[in-house]
Parts: C-alpha cells; structure tokens; sequence
C-alpha cells in the first residue's frame, strides 16, 4: 500500500545521499520533533553532518548554507516559498499540498501521503512518512519507536501506513503492545489527576477523586502498571463512564483502552509518556531536549520529565480558568484569549473532552496578532481546514490545516469578524452534510 510513497521517498532517499551537508527544519510539536529525529538520525547514521532547526511555521525562506533543504511536518502548505528556495529540497510532510510548487533550476523530492492516495489526516504523520524515507537510507528500523510520537501526537490512529510502521517495530522488537490502559505509568492516584490524555477532570479534585477511587475500591497508592486484568477491567470502565459523563468524544474511549505500547529500547518505555515529554519539550520551547530524548541521550532525561511535569500542571491550571469563559456561536463554540500561554493544547482538551460536540475555536491575541487553533472530530461533519484558509483570507490573515485540527493567523482587530464568518461557515457546512 506504501508503493506510491515509497516511490518519493527512494527519490529524497537519493537527494540526501547525494548532498554534503544537510539542513533540517521541523515542526516544534511532538511529531515534529520525532519526525525530525527520525530523518536527522538516519542521516548522522550516513556519516553526514546535519543542522537541526525547530520552527513554529515555515513563513518565510529559510536560510542556510547547506546543498539540501529537508522540510518535515511542513511545507506542503507553502508552495511560494518552497519555490524561492535556491538548494534541492525535501518535504516530508501530511498535511494537506495545496498549489504547485516551481522547480526550474532545482530538484524537489516531495513526500507526501496525499499525493500517493493516502490518508494524511489519521494513517501517516510526518514521523511515519519520515520513518518511510529513513528506510530508504539504511537499516534504521529501530527508528519505528521514535516515530510512534508523532503517531500519537498528532492525534493519528495505528492504522494504514502508521500500522505498517508500527508492525514492523514489532516485528523487530523495538515495540512491544500489550494489553492495559493507554495511561501514563506511576501511582495510580497522580496519573488519574495529571492526565490529560484523557483528560479525567479530577485536577484539584481530590474529594471527587477519592470518591472515584473508593468506588472501585482502590486507594490510589497501585502502580498503573502493576494492576491486574480484572483491576484494570474494573478500572476502564470507571473512567469510560466519567469520560461520557463530563461530555468526551467517543472516539477518545477506544484509544485509551484495550492496549498500551511498549517502547523496549528507548529511554522513556511508556510511549503515552515518551509523547508527552516530547511534545512538552516543544511548547516549552526546549525541543532540543526533545530531540535528545529521541536520540537517546540519557542526560537529558530528567530535564524532560521536568519540563513535562511543569507544563502538565500549567495545562490543567489553564483547562481550569478557560472553560468558564467559552462562548457559544450558532454553530461553534470559541474562546477569546489575551496573552495566553498556549492555544493548541488546550483547545485540543476542551474539544475533545468537554465539549465535543461542536466545532471548537481558540483564540490566543498577542500584540497586533491572533493565533487561531481549531477542533472537531469524525462525527462533526465539517472541514476546519477549508474554515480556516476561507475565514482567514476573508480578514487578510492566512489559515489552513488538517479537518479535524487547523489553525489560523490574523489581525487582532479583526477577530471579531473572523469568528462571525467560522460560525457562517461551520453552519453551511453541517447543514449540508
Ligand atoms: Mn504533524
């Protein structure tokens, strides 16, 4: 099934090879830093030298001195400055490819699942396709591991071509899956009330907490890991009936439950946690611990798992002060934001967890700007790819992405407008499907 992408990817296979130097930019969330790792490792295993750089968007040309550009969980989007590039490039990204990128005195490889028949949204991420060209380069196929980060961190399903990356991690003892809960590791207590995938709503709870716990007759002091079948039994569905109880997302339900995967080699087992840890890295703007982690750098470790657990307990704060001020449109909900510390994360919590059954808007306005994140889910027929870009352009700002996970920049004046026209769309959306 991989046939068609595998064809571009021997094509990037052959640009890295051919180049000297090498010079990476990703993604700075989870599965651009995995997806990054992955291609950087691969190429460091080539004996090549490479230069790493972790963007928030690719907005304009980058600069650099290398002979190949490699662009991963980006690009696809930014024809025009793919096209002032002056090296030989490599995109190796999922998101929607939208125009025509000019080629004339250079050579771009770009990998891209959309443009070889395949889904981009739930069953390849940049990691697993980055993983795709990794195994055109050598025997990298320990690097299945640190691809399963951007699998879910992105949100993807263990489907597709993600499940043929996974498969072969397995296959080959880098992965391991087990039956369990897809929940961090540790004292059964912290992990219920640091969660947030899921995201069980018992942060400064701890009454309700007990309450729960006394009613499955546990104490909290178990190791998640340790439980028995029937304990574990007895606790899933517990937190099934909260999860639909507090609003959740059904979906969420099969992906915590049923199976957790074992990273055997890497230095964080758990890859609920190795996710994590990555993808706080990165919001906290330290994704080179991230990468480290990736590249199984063992000091580096305890500076992730703080960064982690810092930016678990600012999540939650945040969860806790934002989803009293959301509004409600016809259509969408949203929530207007100054100066906030972070937008995606917690747009993707009350989306999926809270209030799961509209589409859900965040708007963080710093300075003169908007940051725009938005989500849905399978069952909420709309493409917030397509709101974003037509509601973005409409108030002179730029926006695109995923269905279900699409952001947006904008003029902070015009946010006002900018919401109007989400919601005008949303509705013509759902009611046309
Ligand atoms: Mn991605």
């Amino acid at each position: 099934m991989l046939d068609m992408l595998r064809v571009e990817a021997v094509k990037a296979a052959e640009l890295i090879r051919k180049a000297e130097s090498v010079h990476i930019y990703t993604h700075y969330d989870a599965d651009g830093i995995s997806s990054g790792a992955v291609i950087a490792i691969a190429v460091k295993r080539l004996g090549k030298q490479f230069h790493l750089t972790f963007l928030k968007g690719l907005n304009s040309v980058p600069e650099c001195d290398s002979d190949l550009v490699i662009l991963s969980d980006m690009g696809s989007g930014y024809p025009d400055i793919v096209s002032e590039i002056e090296q030989d490039v490599v995109i190796i990204d999922h998101h929607y490819p939208i125009g025509r990128i000019e080629a004339e005195d250079k050579i771009v490889a770009h990998v891209n699942p959309h443009l070889a028949g395949l889904d981009g949204t739930y069953e390849l991420c940049a990691s697993s396709t980055a993983y795709i060209v990794a195994e055109c380069l050598g025997n990298n196929e320990d690097l299945t591991a640190v691809a399963i980060a951007g699998i879910l961190g992105d949100k993807q399903k263990i489907v597709g071509g993600n499940e043929v990356v996974v498969k072969k991690g397995i296959e080959l003892g880098f992965v391991d899956v087990q039956k369990g809960l897809n929940i961090h590791s540790g004292k059964l207590r912290e992990v219920l009330q640091l969660s947030t995938e899921p995201f069980l709503d018992f942060y400064e709870k701890d009454a309700e907490l007990d309450e729960f716990l006394g009613k499955i007759g546990f104490s909290g002091e178990e190791e998640v890991d340790e439980l028995s079948e029937e304990e574990t039994r007895k606790l899933a569905n517990a937190i099934v009936i909260r999860l639909l109880k507090q609003g959740a997302y059904d979906g969420v339900i099969e992906e915590f439950i049923g199976r957790k995967i074992v990273l055997k080699e890497e230095l964080i087992k758990n890859a609920v946690t190795y996710t994590d840890v990555i993808n706080a890295c990165g919001r906290a703007a330290a994704c080179s611990v991230g990468f480290a982690i990736c590249a199984k750098d063992e000091s580096y470790l305890e500076k992730g798992y703080r960064i982690w657990k810092k930016f678990q307990i600012e999540l939650l704060e945040e969860i806790t002060k934002r989803r009293e001020e959301i509004k409600e449109g016809e259509c969408i909900r949203y929530l207007v934001m100054e100066k906030a510390p972070s937008t995606g994360p917690v747009a993707t919590v009350l989306s999926r967890y809270l209030f799961s059954d509209k589409p859900f808007i965040a708007v963080n306005i710093k300075n003169d700007s908007a940051k725009v994140s938005s989500r849905a889910n399978p069952r909420i027929k709309v493409d917030l790819g397509e709101v974003m870009r037509l509601a973005a352009e409409k108030v002179g700002g730029r926006g695109g992405g995923h269905s279900v996970a699409a952001g947006a920049m904008l003029p902070a004046d015009r946010v006002e407008e900018f919401i109007k026209e989400v919601d005008r769309l949303c509705c013509a959306m759902l009611s046309s499907s």
